[in-house]
């Protein structure tokens, strides 16, 4: 990895790099972690930032320091990022954007946590957006439309009408059963218009794997924060139980592995509206068994709209990885759908 090493040399550190390995399972960024001499474990992390999906890398920057400034003033461990020598905190190599952060040292990643562990992390997660709530400066919305559910069904309706690469015919039952809930899935851009439901500073993307642990299960830091922009606090509290109440894997070709756990589902929720308790309004409590549905829903209607539209956005192993990945998702939404019917908070 050679010319990884001359990417990390372009920023402020004085380490001599010893070498660069990939790192990490992102669909849209390149991972690598940095190790210097003399120390056998990581000690940077590297990226190279997807300027197609992330298009203003200043304003993805700017965002990310804002945040993570306000976090460190009020004693959070967050991400720290170098200057590189054209001042700025990535580099340019005439085609690539890169940046590079500090390893946290003593962390550790689940693909699927334990009931306690979920507790915690719904607990990080509210004081997450608590923490933000006073934050003055102004945060970018750095995609557009992000978690807008409307916005993503007219995707996948544009997608289908062009059907680029003729593979709307196999999937028409999917887009059937989508369609079929578009009145109640999009819910939250009505309370939204009616003024009824407010935007916060979420995280929008709290996958998991997105949440370092230490080794008793607090939640140490929470990382990759390309997507913290304002949006409804349904964001954070359905995408990481789109993830950690998945019993299976997002990508699992067996679609027996995958339920909804309500365990999980159960502990994370005690956890986010014991930290969240001083200003949650009631319409945001009340709907989060709905934002435990619309996110499951949202990621098929996005893997959907990649595989039509003939894989452009996600990465992808194998060609019909889109494919298994929106049918791994729509049967969570459909277990999810069954489980919190009667459910209210
Ligand atoms: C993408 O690359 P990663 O894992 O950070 C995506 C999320 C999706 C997720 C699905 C900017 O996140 O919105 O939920 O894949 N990020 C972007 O696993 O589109
Ligand atoms: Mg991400």
């Amino acid at each position: 990895m050679e010319n990884l090493k001359d990417i990390v040399s372009n920023f402020e550190i004085a380490d001599k790099i010893a070498d660069v390995k990939p790192m990490g399972e992102g669909l849209i960024n390149d991972t690598y972690k940095v190790f210097v001499d003399g120390c056998d474990k990581p000690k940077y992390v590297l990226q190279r930032i997807n300027n197609a999906v992330f298009q203003d890398v200043d304003m993805l920057m700017d965002n990310i320091n804002k945040v993570t400034d306000h976090l460190r003033k009020k004693g959070k461990k967050t991400l720290k990022f170098y200057k590189s020598t054209s001042n700025n905190y990535y580099y340019l190599d005439g085609e690539k954007y890169w940046r590079i952060m500090d390893f946290v040292p003593d962390s550790i990643t689940y693909q699927t946590i334990i009931p306690h562990y979920s507790y915690l992390a719904g607990k990080s997660f509210g004081e997450f957006e608590y923490l933000l709530s006073d934050l003055n400066e102004p945060i970018g919305e750095i995609i557009p439309d992000f978690h807008n559910i409307e916005f993503r069904l007219k995707q996948l309706r544009d997608a289908v009408a062009e059907d680029r690469v003729g593979r709307v015919k196999e999937v028409q039952q999917y887009l059937d059963e989508i369609f079929k809930r578009e009145e109640k899935m999009t819910l939250g851009e009505r309370l939204f218009r009616e003024g009824k439901l407010p935007k916060r500073i979420c995280h929008c993307d709290t996958k998991v794997n997105n949440m370092l642990f230490d080794k008793d299960g607090n939640v140490l830091c929470i990382i990759d924060l390309d997507t913290v922009m304002p949006s409804f606090v349904f964001s954070d509290y359905g995408d990481f139980l789109r993830t950690a109440a998945n019993t299976g894997l997002e990508d699992d070709p067996n679609l027996d592995n995958i339920d909804f756990n309500m365990e999980i589902y159960e502990a994370f929720t005690k956890g986010y509206l014991e930290s969240t308790k001083d200003f949650l309004l009631p319409v945001e409590k009340e709907n989060l068994p709905y934002a435990a549905l619309l996110f499951p829903y949202m990621q098929t209607v996005r893997f959907l709209a990649d595989y039509i539209n003939g894989d452009t956005y996600y990465k992808i192993r194998y060609p019909e990885h889109n494919l298994v990945r929106t049918k791994a998702q729509w049967r969570l939404f459909e277990r999810a759908e069954f489980k919190l019917k009667d459910l209210k908070l």
